[in-house]
């Protein structure tokens, strides 16, 4: 079982160099990214954008060019276009969000006739590294499905046990989050929360064990379950927080990227490929990390 983000770049190293195609890849944290990953053996690079551009990061960075491909590309739209067909065609395994938007790169996936759905449902998966003891949990979805139903919580709660699963966690603990953990009919959240998990003690909820409605901090913190009286296999030891929307998801995320204390890599799971899928602002180490699960899983 993968506990630490440093293990999963060992696992990421074992396997064969995979080609990444990155749209617009016109960023100091994007290239360094990428210059570690192919360095580390993980991935050869396929740039789809303005090669002036890419050499002058480059210069102004101190970084050698790669062996890697770049097709020239006028647009954002354009560089989209090119990384995902290469990717559908099969010239590229991996695929990686430049400096785009990510509505725009997401479109591109989902495209109907020229994208990379495989999956019912794409999500995201924030992957950190807690502390104390370490341990990897995963939060989703924090950046791709605005306000799930219920049965889009579904599907986004496989999406993230698929990938625990992945990483070796047997039977991982869900928590579905609100913002209390007891049902109240003002607040949606506790209700599809409830509903999960006895969808999960019906076994309609497959390969993990899910509680709900639990807050966050009875969810990851023993201490605070005890506290709040809560007996749960999953209280205090959660692997996956299924996070209500992208709103509670994604300031979650922004909060602990700026406080930049529990290390971090995310993906899109559902699509063809695995899809490296980090904020701009996200460090070239977290962008690393995320380059190095998706070549884990690959
Ligand atoms: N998985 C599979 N299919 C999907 C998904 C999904 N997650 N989302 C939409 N679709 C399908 C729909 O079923 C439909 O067939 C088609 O795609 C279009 O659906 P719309 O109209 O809901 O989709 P769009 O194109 O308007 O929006 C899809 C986005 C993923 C672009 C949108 O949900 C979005 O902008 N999400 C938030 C992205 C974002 O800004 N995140 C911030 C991160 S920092």
């Amino acid at each position: 079982m993968v506990t630490t983000i440093r293990e999963l770049h060992a696992l990421a190293r074992k396997g064969p160099t995979r080609t990444i195609a990155v749209p617009w890849p016109h960023d100091e944290d994007v290239l360094v990214s990428l210059d570690k990953a192919a360095e580390a053996g993980l991935v050869r690079p396929l740039l789809a954008g303005r090669r002036a551009t890419i050499e002058q990061v480059r210069e102004r960075l101190g970084l050698r060019p790669l062996d890697e491909e770049i097709v020239e590309c006028g647009s954002e739209a354009e560089a989209v276009e090119v990384a995902v067909r290469r990717v559908a065609v099969g010239e590229a395994q991996m695929l990686m969000k430049g400096l785009v938007s990510t509505s725009l790169f997401l479109r591109g996936i989902l495209n109907k006739d020229t994208g990379l759905r495989q999956k019912p449902l794409l999500s995201h998966v924030a992957l950190y590294q807690a502390p104390a003891p370490e341990r990897l949990v995963l939060f989703s979805d924090v950046a791709m499905n605005i306000a799930p139903n219920l049965a889009q919580k579904v599907q986004i709660l496989e999406n993230a046990v698929w990938l625990a699963h992945r990483l070796g966690i047997e039977r991982p603990r869900v928590a579905a989050i609100a913002a209390v953990e007891t049902v109240s009919t003002d607040m949606p959240a506790t209700l599809d929360a409830a509903l999960l998990a006895k969808m999960s003690d019906r076994g309609q909820i497959k390969g993990c064990v899910v509680d709900g409605p639990l807050a966050l901090d009875n969810a990851l913190s023993a201490e605070a379950a005890r506290h709040k009286g809560i007996t749960s296999p999953v209280a205090g030891a959660a692997d996956v927080l299924l996070l209500p929307d992208i709103e509670a998801g994604n300031v979650l995320y922004k909060f602990l990227g700026l406080l930049g204390q529990w290390p971090l890599a995310a993906i899109l799971v559902g699509a063809r490929v695995p899809v490296v899928l980090t904020s701009r602002a996200d460090s070239d180490q977290t962008k690393f990390n995320s380059i190095a699960l998706a070549a884990a899983i690959s």
